[in-house]
C-alpha cells in the first residue's frame, strides 16, 4: 500500500524542522517507515540547488528563475526520495514543499501564478501531499528563533528579507489553508515544542489514520543520500 505523505510550511522559525523530526520519531515508535526529508534538498541534485539558491547566487536572476531553480530541485527530489519511498509504503514527512514556492515566488515574489501552477503540474503531477500542516506564527517571533538558531552567523538569501516581506509569507499561508481545507491544517505555533507536537499528531491520526496503521516494518532499501530514516535524517551534499 502506497505510504503517507505529509509537508509541513509555514514562515521562518515556525518550527518546521523541530516537528517535522517530532512527528517522525512518533510514527516510527508505530513500526511506520518513515523518510524525513526537506526542500529544498532531499536528494543529491536538490541538495547542490539548495546551496544556489540560499547562498542567494540565483537572486540576480529574479524571482521567476528562482521558482524554476526550486522546481528542479523538487523534480528530483521527488523522482529520487518522494516517490519510490511511498511506492514501498514508507511515510514522508517532508519539511516545506510546493506551498514554499506558491507562496515565498508566486504569492510574495509576485511570479505570475499561471507559472507557478504550471511548474507544480509538471514537477508534483498527482503527488500531492495527504496532508499539509501550516505552523502560523507572528513574522516577528519566528525571525527572532530563527535568528537565535543561527547564533551569530549571516541571514540565508530568505532570512534577509524586510519584516513586511514575512507578514505577506503569514497572510499567503493562510489564503492556501483556507482554499485547501481538505488538505490543510494551521496551528498556532507558539505553544512549546511537546504541545504542538501532541495537536500534530492529534491532527494525523484523525486525518490519516495513523494509530491504526498495521505495522509490518517492512525491509527498507537504503535511503537515498539527501534523505534517510535515522535521527536527524536530512544529509546535505556537501
Ligand atoms: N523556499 C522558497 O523560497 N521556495 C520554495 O519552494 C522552497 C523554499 C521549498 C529554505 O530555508 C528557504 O527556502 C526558506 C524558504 C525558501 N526560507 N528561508 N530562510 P531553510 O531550509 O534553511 O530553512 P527554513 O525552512 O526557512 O526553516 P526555518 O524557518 O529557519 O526554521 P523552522 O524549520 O521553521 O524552525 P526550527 O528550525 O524547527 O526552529 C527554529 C528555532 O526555534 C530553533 O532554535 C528551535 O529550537 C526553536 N523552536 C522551535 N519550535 C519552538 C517553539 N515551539 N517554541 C520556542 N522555540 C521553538
Amino acid at each position: 500500500m502506497r505510504g503517507k505523505f505529509i509537508t509541513f510550511e509555514g514562515g521562518e522559525g515556525s518550527g518546521k524542522s523541530t516537528q517535522a523530526s517530532l512527528l517522525a520519531g512518533r510514527l516510527r515508535t508505530l513500526g511506520i517507515s518513515v523518510i524525513l526529508t526537506r526542500e529544498p534538498g532531499g536528494s543529491p541534485g536538490a541538495e547542490m540547488v539548495r546551496h544556489v539558491l540560499l547562498a542567494g547566487a540565483a537572486k540576480p536572476l529574479g524571482a521567476e528563475a528562482e521558482a524554476i531553480l526550486f522546481a528542479a530541485a523538487r523534480a528530483d527530489h521527488l523522482e529520487k526520495t518522494i516517490r519510490p519511498a511511498l511506492e514501498r509504503g514508507a511515510w514522508v514527512v517532508c519539511d516545506r514543499f510546493a506551498d514554499s514556492t506558491r507562496v515565498y515566488q508566486g504569492a510574495v515574489g509576485k511570479v505570475d501564478d499561471t507559472v507557478i501552477r504550471a511548474l507544480e503540474r509538471v514537477t508534483v503531477g498527482d503527488t500531492r501531499p495527504d496532508l499539509t500542516i501550516m505552523l502560523d506564527l507572528p513574522a516577528e517571533l519566528g525571525l527572532s528563533r530563527a535568528a537565535g538558531r543561527r547564533e551569530g552567523a549571516a541571514a540565508d538569501r530568505f532570512e534577509g528579507e524586510e519584516l513586511a516581506f514575512h507578514a505577506a509569507l503569514r497572510d499567503a499561508y493562510r489564503v492556501i489553508a483556507a482554499a485547501e481545507p481538505e488538505r490543510c491544517v494551521v496551528i498556532e505555533a507558539e505553544p512549546p515544542p511537546h504541545r504542538i507536537s501532541d495537536e500534530v499528531w492529534t491532527v494525523v491520526c484523525a486525518r490519516l489514520g495513523a494509530a491504526q496503521v498495521e505495522t509490518e516494518p517492512p525491509a527498507a532499501p537504503p535511503a537515498p543520500a539527501g534523505a534517510s530514516e535515522p535521527a536527524r535524517d536530512v544529509v546535505a551534499v556537501p
